[in-house]
This record gives C-alpha cells, structure tokens and sequence, in this order.
C-alpha cells in the first residue's frame, strides 16, 4: 500500500521590526499560491512566522508589547484573514507559528493547525524556552523568550487530519516549535501517540552565546552557522529515525534588521533520518516533496516496535530527575 502526499515546508526570509503585516501576508500568500500549483495539501510556516523574531528586544510590559501578540482566533484576524483565507480556497492544510495572547492575559509561543476547510484542528504552546529572563550584559542580542511567553501547558497531542483520502484514518500529525526539537522526550511523547508527520519552525540564531554574562563567549562564525546548520539538522535527522516519521521543518531565516542572522536549512526529512528536500537560498522558499506515510510502518513494525523493545519501567530517572546528578567523585581524582 501506498498512501502519498504532497507536502512542504515553507520557508520566510528577512522580517524587520517594522515590516508590516500586509507585506508578510502577502509573501506567505505567494508561498500558497506555489504550492497551489505543484498539488501540495499541507504547508508547514515557521516559528512566529508573521513578525520579525520580537523576544530578541528590550520591550516594556503592557500595551507595547501586547501589540506582538494575537488575541482569540488567530484565522479570524483582520491582517492574517487573507492568509488563511487563501489557504481554504487551495484546500490547502497550514501549521503556522505566531504569538498568542489568551483572555487571561497569558502569552505563549504557539503555532496552529489549520486544515483544508479551515478547521483549527489544534493549538500546540512551545514547551522548552530557551534564552533568559534578564537581559544579558554585554551582549549584542539575545533571546528573551523567557521573559515574553509561559512555558506551554497544551503538552504534546498528535491528531488526526481528516479529509486527506490517504487512509488508515487519516495522517497523525504532531506539533513542535524550535527549540522543542532539540529535546528527545517531546519527538518521544509523539512517536508514542504514532505521529507520522512533525511539524516544526523555528528561528535559530547563525550565532550563540556560549555562557551567559560571558559576552566574550559569543561565538560568531561562519564555522558557528555551519555548526547550528548541522545542530539543527542533526535533530531533525536522529529524532525522525528512531521515531519512524516524517518532518516539515521551516525556517524564519535571513538577517532581520539587517543585522539579526539566522540559518536556513529548511528541510523535509522522511522515516529513515533521510533529508529528502532542503531550501537552497535564505530567503523566501517552498521546499517540497511527495511523501509515502506508509513508509513509516516498516521500521515501526521492526527496530523501532517500540511496544516490543521499549523499557519504560527503567525510564524513572528521567521523569522523576530534572538536572543531572553525577556519581560521587573519587577519591585520586580531586
Ligand atoms: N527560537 C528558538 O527557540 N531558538 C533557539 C535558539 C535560542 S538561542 C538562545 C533554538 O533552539 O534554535
């Protein structure tokens, strides 16, 4: 059996902190209007995908920096309607990223999944937040996504996506934004609810502080782009292996403000941790390909039967224990 799909990951260029949102709806538009085109059904958008990366500012609280954020049903507002609007004439599926602002005025980093009728099908809130709170000292930017958005509290939930005429029920789909793919346990929760496609966007700086308050440390080079390429390719690679699935991973890429560099390297990766496309430029682009989901199930019925191999009984250091502890050291060796 075969149940194939064409699907893409849609990558979006340079957004400065002034671009407005008509221009960038209008460009995710084209990205639509391509994939119309080549027959895709799902478009994966990066990570905040309708503004520059905002966590990277010093923002006062309050109405200034409620302005980034989007309150109640984020298809339903006026400057993002067209996209999604768009979207539903195609029939074509989007997971998009933006930031959500919910009645109780809580902020989060989240993306949504909205199918080819325009259903929201699901929300999914970034789980691991990278950066800081506090503004470094001494640094020439930082993410303060620490400071700007809740840790999510929606957890993973894969769902299905109806309608796709591909069988078995439909596509599992799981969601994830950046800094998620770097840690196993969120593929993990995934891959055990059966997820054959993960979405993923992200905005990942070309360079990184090694250690904070150490602005000395900053490492910034095209050694240090090639390094979080392959980080981030390393992630996508291993975590779609052993989980058996596909990924859509977009990047919001380009410098920003002209200054603010972040990688490219947008890629569909299939079961096997194999990249089967990639963008080849650092700005706006469609990288597609038409997957077989069923080419998860070989491997799921063989090396990774995670119902036949796995050893959850022996996992409960890593529920119970957050930071490491190492073994007592000896003795010869202070
Ligand atoms: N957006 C995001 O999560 N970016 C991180 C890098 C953060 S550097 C403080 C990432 O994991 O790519």
């Amino acid at each position: 059996m075969t149940r194939l799909l064409k699907v893409a990951a849609a990558q979006v260029g340079r957004i400065d902190i002034d671009t407005p949102y008509k221009d960038v709806v209008q460009r995710m538009i084209a990205l639509l209007d391509e994939a119309h085109e080549k027959g895709v059904k799902l478009v994966n958008f990066p990570e905040l995908t309708f503004t520059t990366f905002f966590p990277r500012y010093i923002i006062p609280f309050g109405p200034e920096l409620d302005k980034w954020y989007q309150k109640g049903d984020v298809t339903k507002f006026d400057p993002f309607k067209p996209f999604f609007e768009k979207a539903k004439e195609y029939g074509i599926a989007v997971c998009v990223g933006y930031a959500e602002l919910t009645d109780e005025d809580e902020h989060y980093n989240t993306s949504v999944f909205v199918d080819q009728a325009g259903n929201n099908l699901n929300k999914y809130r970034k789980m691991f937040l990278p950066g800081d709170k506090e503004p470094l000292e001494n640094v020439p930017w930082q993410h303060l996504e620490k400071r700007y958005f809740l840790e999510g509290n929606l957890n993973w939930k894969a769902f299905r996506w109806p309608g796709t005429g591909t069988g078995h029920g439909g596509p599992i789909i799981g969601q994830l934004i950046c800094n998620d793919r770097r840690w196993p346990e969120s593929w993990k929760i995934l891959g055990l609810q059966g997820a054959e496609i993960v979405c993923i966007g992200y905005n990942t700086p070309v360079s990184n502080v090694a250690e904070p308050g150490k602005a000395s440390q900053m490492v910034n080079s095209d050694s240090s782009e090639a390094m979080a390429t392959f980080h981030n390719e390393l992630c996508l690679q291993y975590n779609s292996y052993h989980n058996c699935c596909y990924s859509l991973c977009s990047a919001r890429t380009g410098a920003d403000d002209g200054k603010y560099s972040m990688i490219a390297g947008s890629t569909i990766v299939d079961p096997q941790g194999l990249i089967i496309a990639k963008s080849k430029t650092n700005g706006d682009e469609l990288v597609w390909a038409e997957i077989d989901l069923d080419s998860c199930y070989p491997p799921r019925n063989r090396a990774f039967n995670f119902a036949r191999h796995r050893r959850p009984e022996e996992y409960k250091l890593i529920v119970e224990q957050k930071g490491v502890k190492e073994p007592a050291p000896l003795e010869d060796e202070m």
